[in-house]
């Protein structure tokens, strides 16, 4: 037996199965076509919110609508929204359907702008709250740490826009199933970047490794990433752009010393790479993603 197989195997078991189902979830999604009614037409001028993962959810799908040509389409943390800037409607995210944040602006809102929420749990208080539920109720988790109801939100908003999902959907299997290198286990430290939609999936990975595993991450926008945070970047330490990168980052990255992560498939499946690497930390590290240190299944504020 290696150092390495010296943990507990068990650890993280919900975030496992959970993150190993993705790919069957999201096709799942792709054929929710008649949920697609309830959202926001193409034209309308909507704001995108939620907390934490359903808020860099949000991030990828505002960029892939407007970039699409469906219509301006601005991405909030539920908490620092701005909603009061003539939108036609507000699109929420939330798996538990609990978070306070979430409920606070969407009963600002009632009766003024209408609403669309998309949820793990239809039990939550936010099903109330919202004119229009999208349930994503077979993509709801165990782990306290989410994988795949906020992949599989955004795998339905993405087909909603037309996006063909066959290709990343592949590749998102391929991504469950393949070995991952030792130089990413390994790791001391990690930057995670996007360009487009993907940097709300390089917010999600960074956020991910820190809550499974308590590792020191970070994200940007790619062309951010010259801009003072490089300096972070070393021998030991990883650099993990998804999607196409920008011209010169590799080139750059190669000369810090750092391991330059790229591979040529769709964000959101190189993710599931990213969430393995998170999950293997944990158990690594002796932790368990299912149940992280100062964590909880969503955040429920005294009012
Ligand atoms: C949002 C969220 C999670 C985070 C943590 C607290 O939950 O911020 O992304 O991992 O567990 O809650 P939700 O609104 O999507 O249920």
């Amino acid at each position: 037996m290696t150092d390495t197989q010296l943990y507990d195997v068990h650890a993280g078991a919900h975030m496992e199965a959970e993150l190993a189902s993705q790919p069957d979830a999201w096709e799942r999604a792709v054929g929710l076509r008649a949920e697609r009614a309830v959202l926001p037409a193409a034209g309308e001028r909507i704001a995108v919110v939620g907390c934490g993962t359903s808020w860099f959810m949000a991030q990828s799908y505002a960029v892939l609508r407007e970039s699409s040509g469906h219509g301006i389409t601005d991405a909030y943390a539920a908490s620092e929204a701005f909603v009061d800037r003539g939108y036609d409607a507000i699109v929420a995210i939330t798996r538990s359907g609990t978070t306070t944040e979430v409920l606070e602006l969407l009963a600002k809102v009632r009766g003024r702008i209408p609403t669309v929420g998309l949820v793990g749990d239809v039990s939550s208080p936010f099903v109330d709250l919202v004119d229009d539920v999208v349930p994503l109720t077979f993509a709801d988790e165990k782990s306290v740490v989410q994988t795949r109801f906020a992949t599989t939100a955004l795998a339905f908003l993405r087909s909603s826009l037309g996006e063909d999902l066959t290709s990343a959907i592949a590749a998102g299997r391929q991504a469950v199933a393949a070995e991952l290198d030792e130089v990413l286990l390994a790791a001391e430290q990690y930057s995670f970047l996007g360009s487009g939609w993907t940097v709300g999936v390089a917010h999600e990975a960074a956020l991910k490794m820190r809550e499974a595993s308590q590792l020191w991450t970070e994200s940007y926008p790619a062309k951010e990433y010259r801009h003072g945070p490089i300096a972070i970047a070393a021998p030991g330490r990883v650099t993990w752009m998804f999607g196409k990168a920008p011209e010169g980052l590799s080139a750059d990255i190669a000369e810090t010393g750092a391991h330059y992560e790229n591979r040529p498939v769709d964000a959101m499946a190189d993710l599931v790479r990213a969430q393995r690497v998170a999950l293997e930390r944990a158990r690594r590290a002796g932790l368990d993603p299912d149940q992280p240190r100062n964590l909880t299944r969503s955040v429920i504020l005294d009012s």
